[in-house]
């Protein structure tokens, strides 16, 4: 019951049913019985046009999913990931599930934990550290904010397109070990959780005598996948 529940890269879309489907069973089997706390560390969304072109695109079912979590006492928190980086203050008042800051810090488990999205661990993929740079700028954002939301929806195709990461995961490069050690040396955290990659897996690192664990969420192209903290670390993927 007291669980707490970490998932990423869902990158729900109404042309997906099957990850949409996957998502209600998690919700609805696994984490309302289960869990307490929810970190959503990005991707939740393949993309997102602004607060108010939600409904546009087909994410309402979604949303309501998550608001009644909340209405039912659980903990919802949401990081932005390389998707859904438009995700915004309206979304947070209507849901009431709250925005989290990359990277964020927290104590789970009598453990230090640093929770990130990832994508800027991923640093050999320069282009897409410039696309980051790019679409996390605020002017940037207000801009593309003040369009219309057919222009928006017309941008964030040619956006997805640019992004250099697509949902394929061969195509997605992965971490880059100095950045790694550079944030355990710079957090002083036990524990480094992240998704981004799709490459779900624990990696035990020795940073300056000291033990740390990467623990890495997958996605859910294939099925349901998440990180379950009581006393221990338990990563699900199916
Ligand atoms: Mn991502």
């Amino acid at each position: 019951m007291s669980n707490t529940f970490f998932i990423a890269d869902l990158h729900l879309c109404p042309q997906r049913p099957d990850t949409n489907d996957l998502f209600e069973e998690f919700i609805n089997n696994i984490f309302l019985s289960q869990g307490e706390t929810l970190y959503i560390l990005g991707d939740l969304f393949e993309y997102w046009i602004g607060d108010d072109g939600a409904e546009k695109l087909g994410y309402s079912t979604q949303l309501e999913l998550l608001s009644n979590l909340v209405d039912k006492g659980k903990q919802i928190y949401f990081m932005h990931g390389n998707r859904d980086f438009l995700v915004g203050a309206d979304f947070s008042a209507s849901t009431g599930i709250k925005i989290l800051d990359d990277p964020t810090q927290i104590e789970l488990a009598d453990k230090t934990c640093l929770l990130k999205h990832g994508d800027d661990l991923c640093t050999d993929d320069i282009e897409h550290q410039k696309f980051r740079r790019m679409t996390r700028n605020p002017s940037w954002q207000n801009s593309v904010l003040s369009k219309s939301i057919e222009e928006r929806l017309a941008l964030a195709s040619q956006l997805r397109q640019m992004s250099g990461s697509s949902y394929k995961p061969s195509e997605i490069m992965d971490v880059n070990e100095h950045a790694i050690e550079q944030t355990f040396v710079d957090s002083n955290v036990e524990i480094l959780i992240h998704g981004h990659t799709h490459r779900p897996a624990t990696h035990d690192y020795l940073i300056n005598g000291d033990k740390k664990q990467r623990i890495v969420l997958g996605d859910w192209h294939k099925g349901i996948s998440y990180l379950r903290v009581d006393e221990e670390f338990e990563l699900v993927h199916q």
